[in-house]
């Protein structure tokens, strides 16, 4: 099977299971494969299960967490909040998880701002019972109990360079990345395997000029944005692997000269883009479906705190209407492949 047609399938699929998710019964059961003492693999009811995403005001993580993980709790009978700062600052998360902590929270699911600063008071929570969780974003392993990846770090390089290379043309040129926090473990891991990306033959054209950071901030993304073409007047395209950084990044392309000469990519909501794929500002973008990315986590962290599984290589477990789940070296949990979004499919997507 082709890249495209493997897309193109998963998407078919992805659809069938949303809107096969919304009329399924819940049987709120893993299948666990676990040695944690839970061999029915049922989910404990009551669970506390708190979403600490990096901040709180961002469109991705209200649709991860209130869109996904809230009905997953719901589905098993769980008590779900979602808590967090409002800008993604390193260690702007801390004083959240010792609240959560105290408050015997059974299950704290995070997308960590930074691998290292929330470390200490993760392992404080993990000490005082909770089950942590990392998901879009990881902290060091030591510090949670498994994380929910979103796509192969791998997959989501190696898509986002060949969107860019396509919309550059055969030419090639200077090209920059509008990043999120200069901390960010996710875009951090994306961003070395861009470059390591670029440096095969078949974008030898494509010259990376500068990486700069938005801070997953609109007004500072967009003057970022700004900046880099006063910079390098030359530059052919823009990659921005964060939803906050590309939005802001076509609202300024698309009120600017630039417009359909300096071309844009990267990982978007189609909600938040869909005006400046209708205008020509961008082609084609990637993301996952964020929903599914809260789901599943919310299904993980359940199944941990139940003693379904313990978070080592080889358990299974199931997640609702997702279907079944194998945990992965260094208790990861990978969702899915990057999907890609184009004025072809954008309008049938909602998020
Ligand atoms: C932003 C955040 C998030 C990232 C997405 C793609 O919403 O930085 O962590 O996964 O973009």
């Amino acid at each position: 099977m082709s890249r495209r047609t493997r897309i193109a399938t998963t998407a078919v699929l992805a659809t069938m299971a949303l809107l096969l998710g919304a009329c399924a019964e819940d049987t709120g059961a893993g299948s666990g494969s676990g040695d944690a003492g839970n061999p029915t693999g049922t989910i404990r009811e009551g669970l506390k299960i708190t979403f600490l995403p990096k901040q709180v005001n961002n469109p991705y993580f209200e649709t991860s967490d209130n869109k996904g993980g809230k009905p997953a709790v719901e589905e098993f009978k769980g008590q779900y909040a979602q808590t967090g700062p409002s800008e993604a600052s390193p260690s702007a998360q801390v004083s959240y998880i010792n609240t959560l902590s105290q408050q015997g929270t059974d299950v704290i699911i995070i997308a960590a701002n930074d691998q290292d600063a929330v470390c200490g008071s993760l392992t404080e929570a993990k000490a005082a019972g909770a089950k942590v969780i990392t998901y879009d974003s990881d902290t060091k392993p030591e510090c949670r109990d498994a994380f929910v990846n979103q796509a192969s770090p791998e997959g989501i390089a190696r898509t986002q360079i060949k969107l860019i290379s396509d919309a550059v043309g055969p030419e090639g040129g200077e090209i920059a990345i509008l990043s999120a926090t200069a901390n960010a473990t996710n875009q951090n891991a994306w961003i070395e395997l861009m470059k390591t990306e670029l440096a095969k033959p078949e974008y030898s054209k494509l010259t990376l000029v500068a990486t700069v950071y938005g801070d997953d901030q609109d007004e500072k993304s967009f003057q970022e944005a700004q900046g880099l073409l006063s910079k390098y007047p030359d530059l052919k395209g823009i990659v921005s692997p964060t939803t906050v950084g590309i939005a802001a990044a076509a609202r300024y392309l698309s009120g600017s000269s630039y417009q359909g000469k300096v071309q844009l990519t990267g990982l978007g909501t189609p909600n938040q883009l869909r005006q400046y794929v209708k205008d020509g500002t961008v082609t084609s973008f990637a993301l996952w479906n964020p929903a599914d990315l809260g789901y599943l986590a919310a299904y993980t962290g359940a199944a941990l705190a139940s003693g379904i599984i313990t978070g080592k290589e080889g358990e299974t477990f199931t997640a609702g209407k997702l279907g079944e789940y194998t945990v992965g070296a260094n208790g990861e949990v990978l969702l899915g492949d990057p999907f890609e979004f184009t004025a072809a499919n954008i309008d049938g997507f909602d998020f």
